[in-house]
C-alpha cells in the first residue's frame, strides 16, 4: 500500500569491509545469477535491476582504523552511497531489496527508507544484534554496529556525520538472536529495546512470535516495515555459507514464516539479504544457501505455498 502496484529496485552491493572475511561482495552476484530476478518477476513484480553497486567513485588512498573501527572511511562513504539510490528508489515508487554484503550496509539501506518513511519500524532477524557502539565493539567489526549507528547511541566518529539518529528504540525488534555479546545486552536493557531470541522462538513458536514483534512496534499494523535479514538468522544446516555460523538457528520453515508475515502486512518498504558468502564451506552448502537466500527474498515478496 505504500508503492505503485508490484514495482521493485534491486540494489546488489558487493560490500565486505564492514568484517573482515572475503567473499561476502560475491553474495549479491550468486543470488542474482541464481535466478532471483526472474523469479520475482515471476510472481508478478516489474523488476527494475539496478545492477551490483561498486560504488567505484568511492576511492580511498589509506583507510586506518578510527579507534578500534576497521575500514571506516570505506564503510561510511559506501553507507552513504547506498542510502542516496535507496532513498531514490524509495521517492520512485519502487520497494529497495538490497542484496549484501555485509550487515554493516543496513546503516544505508535503513538510512535511506526512513527518509522516505520516517515513521517506519526495522524488524531485524539476525543471530546477533549488530548494536555494539564504538566503545563496546571487541572486534571492531563496523558488520556488528548498524544499529548503534543508525540510534545515534555510543561515541560520535566524524567520519559518520552524515548519518544522523533515524532509529527509535522503540522503533526496533529483533529476532532469531542467540550470540550477543555482554556490552549489547546492557544496551538492549537500558534502551528498552524489545528482541525476541530463540529461547521465545522456541517458548511461543515463530507465529506467535511475529506477531508479538509486530504489536510491539506496529500496534495497529499501519507503519510501514523495513525488515533487514542476516541469513545468519537460520541455522547453520540451513544457511551454512555466510561470515558467522551460529547453531540453534531458525528453521528452514521458521525462517521462511517471518518473511511471508511480514508480505501479508502488506506494509514492508524495504527489504535487505544479506551476509550470503560464497567463500565459507564446500560448493553444495554455497548452492544450498543462495537457494534458500533466493527462496527468502521471494517469500518476502509474496511467493506463496497455495
Ligand atoms: C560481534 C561483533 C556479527 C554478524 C557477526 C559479531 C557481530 N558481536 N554480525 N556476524 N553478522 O563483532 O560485534
Ligand atoms: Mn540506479
Ligand atoms: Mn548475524
Ligand atoms: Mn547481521
Amino acid at each position: 500500500k505504500f508503492y505503485k502496484s508490484k514495482q521493485l529496485a534491486i540494489v546488489g552491493c558487493p560490500f565486505s569491509a564492514g568484517q573482515p572475511k572475503g567473499g561476502v561482495d560475491k553474495g549479491p552476484i550468486h543470488l542474482v545469477s541464481a535466478g532471483l530476478v526472474n523469479q520475482l518477476e515471476a510472481l508478478g513484480w516489474n523488476v527494475h535491476f539496478d545492477g551490483h553497486h561498486q560504488f567505484e567513485d568511492i576511492s580511498i588512498e589509506s583507510d586506518p582504523p578510527i579507534g578500534l573501527l576497521k575500514n571506516p572511511r570505506v564503510v561510511s562513504r559506501t553507507c552513504e552511497a547506498l542510502s542516496g539510490v535507496v532513498s531514490e528508489h524509495a521517492q520512485n515508487g519502487r520497494l529497495p531489496v538490497t542484496l549484501g554484503g555485509d550487515h554493516s550496509l543496513a546503516m544505508g539501506t535503513i538510512s535511506g527508507t526512513l527518509k522516505h518513511f520516517p515513521e517506519a519500524c526495522v524488524i531485524w532477524v539476525d543471530a546477533h544484534a549488530d548494536i555494539n557502539t564504538t566503545d563496546t565493539t571487541d572486534t571492531g567489526n563496523i558488520h556488528g554496529m548498524p544499529v548503534s549507528f543508525l540510534m545515534g547511541i555510543g561515541s560520535k566518529v566524524p567520519e559518520f556525520d552524515w548519518l544522523k539518529p533515524v532509529l527509535a528504540a522503540n522503533k526496533l525488534v529483533y529476532i532469531g538472536l542467540r550470540d550477543v555479546d555482554d556490552g549489547e545486552k546492557k544496551i538492549l536493557r537500558e534502551n528498552k529495546i524489545k528482541a525476541f531470541s530463540m529461547h521465545e522462538v522456541d517458548k511461543y513458536g515463530i507465529s506467535k512470535v511475529v506477531e508479538l514483534a509486530l504489536d510491539h512496534v506496529n500496534p495497529n499494523r499501519d507503519l510501514p516495515i523495513h525488515l533487514s535479514l542476516d541469513v545468519d538468522a537460520l541455522d547453520p544446516s540451513v544457511t551454512p555459507s555466510t561470515g558467522t555460523p551460529v547453531r540453534g538457528g531458525l528453521t528452514f520453515r521458521e525462517g521462511h514464516y517471518v518473511c511471508e508475515a511480514i508480505y501479508e502486512t502488506g506494509l514492508m518498504i524495504g527489504l535487505d539479504i544479506m551476509e550470503v558468502n560464497p567463500s565459507v564451506s564446500d560448493t553444495a552448502s554455497v548452492t544450498q544457501t543462495v537457494a534458500v537466500g533466493c527462496s527468502l527474498t521471494r517469500a518476502a515478496l509474496g511467493e506463496t505455498l497455495l
